[in-house]
């Protein structure tokens, strides 16, 4: 018998049907191997916007990479910001370090950085992003990685970040929001769970997904966001992008 396995690519184009079955008690959300092998079809049909974000990245590379610095992508996952800085960075002596603590994430990501051609060289890591040290930036892109650390943790993070970047340096934060009064965030919600339903996603992977981040992803207010950027120093901080409530902002030291 004939085994029809389908050819093995680097960016996995399998489609996300984690949640599709009834779980009985959902298990807490990991960013493991069954993650790691749907991620590409789970976060754009999860997060609206996502690619016009992973895109302006790329755009961003081009204004603010300073020559002889380093980028870091914070939560790379499969590299799809390092992917989108790669192709717009000419200046000289950069150097991206992209971080992640799964290592299921990292070594699909170490295939899909082989296979692009684009020649900015790029380190991997292995870490928890609160304990690396972060130098000469010129560009720190955190896209919907944040929300996965622990509230108390968050300050003295962005606290490291500012301090590595270099002057005129740019940092991007791409989160899931969440809005005041509960009217709001219910309406914001309601409308993120039709987008979902659009992608295909049916009410039962919808609420079990939801059950599975619950504790996991901690979302924040904008304010809260924008409050803690500007304590840490930061000399502008805005939202550049909403969809719902998901929101990308760009902040410069
Ligand atoms: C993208 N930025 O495609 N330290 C390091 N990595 C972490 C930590 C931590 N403490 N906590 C979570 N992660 C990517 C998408 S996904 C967002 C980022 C999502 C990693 C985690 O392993 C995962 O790979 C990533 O952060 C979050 O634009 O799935 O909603």
């Amino acid at each position: 018998m004939t085994d029809h396995k389908p050819p093995q690519t680097a960016v996995s184009l399998q489609h996300d049907n984690l949640f599709a079955s009834p779980l009985g008690k959902v298990p807490g959300f990991a960013f493991d191997q069954a993650v790691v092998d749907v991620f590409p079809d789970m976060i754009q049909r999860s997060v609206p916007g996502y690619q016009t974000i992973i895109n302006l990245c790329g755009e961003l590379a081009a204004r603010f990479v300073q020559d002889d610095s380093n980028c870091y992508d914070l939560g790379c996952s499969l590299g799809a910001s390092t992917l989108a800085l790669r192709k717009q960075i000419t200046q000289r002596g950069v150097k991206i370090v992209a971080v992640d603590n799964s290592a299921a994430m990292l070594e699909r990501c170490a295939t899909v950085l082989h296979e692009d051609t684009a020649t900015t060289p790029v380190e991997l890591v292995e870490a928890d992003i609160c304990d690396i040290e972060i130098s000469n930036a010129s560009l720190v892109v955190m896209n919907f990685t944040l929300q996965f650390i622990a509230t108390e943790k968050r300050q003295a993070l962005l606290e490291k970040i500012y301090a590595g970047l270099n002057p005129g340096g740019c940092l991007v934060i791409s989160e899931k929001l969440l809005f005041e009064p509960e009217s709001l965030n219910q309406l914001l919600s309601e409308l993120h769970h039709q987008f979902k339903r659009a992608q295909g996603y049916s009410d039962l992977e919808i609420s079990q997904k939801r059950d599975s981040l619950e504790n996991v992803l901690i979302p924040e207010t904008l304010e809260t966001h924008i409050k803690r950027i500007r304590a840490c120093g930061f000399n502008s901080a805005s939202p550049w992008f909403q969809c719902f409530n998901f929101a990308s902002l760009v902040a410069i030291k």
